[in-house]
């Protein structure tokens, strides 16, 4: 069953967090829309942006590089948001499932969270009613997400690198 919605555990803070926004310009009438959601959520959450932390590109082909690119430079967690809608040719698949799959390999390989904001859908409407409309918005959600991730692996990771304590020797 889907909630539809993401649902925090408790009030998350995103404050001193390092977050990145990529965002997508094709189908730029729904992603200004995941954009205004995601600023929406780091704001609600107490984080700051710097400049440069928005960064456009200019379809969803083009995560893969750029969150790549983006892995090491010291962000808690990326946010991806962009819009891939269905249509008469198998263009969809071919961006969609790369985008996907090119920000899933490099989250995995970095270690750094990467929220998956980008909607694939198959009619204009789908996507309008996860930008703002009656399915809330998936920008906001994706920001939130990362958040919670950001703050879910600064905790695990300092427990993991604590050094062992040696016997001592009789
Ligand atoms: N990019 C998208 O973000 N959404 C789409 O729906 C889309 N469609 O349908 O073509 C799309 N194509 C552009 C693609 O992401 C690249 O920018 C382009 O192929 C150049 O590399």
């Amino acid at each position: 069953m889907s909630t539809d919605t993401y649902n925090p555990p408790a009030p998350l803070s995103a404050a001193g967090l390092r977050l990145a926004v990529v965002v997508s310009r094709f189908n730029s009438f729904v992603t200004d829309r995941l954009r205004e959601g995601a600023l929406d959520a780091i704001a609600k959450a107490g984080g700051t942006l710097a400049e440069g932390d928005v960064i456009q590109i200019p379809g969803a082909w083009e995560f893969p590089v750029t969150v790549r690119a983006l892995a090491h430079r010291g962000y808690d967690a990326i946010i991806c948001l962009g819009a891939v809608i269905r249509g008469d040719t198998p263009h969809f698949d071919y961006v969609a499932g790369e985008a996907a799959r090119g920000i899933a390999d490099a989250s995995a390989a970095s270690g750094v969270p990467m929220a998956f904001g980008i909607l694939t859908t198959n009619t204009v409407e789908q996507a309008t009613d996860r930008a703002g409309g009656k399915h809330g918005n998936k920008g906001y959600d994706a920001a939130m997400t990362a958040i919670e991730m950001a703050l879910t692996l600064r905790a695990i990771r300092p427990q993991r690198f604590k050094p062992r304590r040696r016997r001592a020797r009789a």
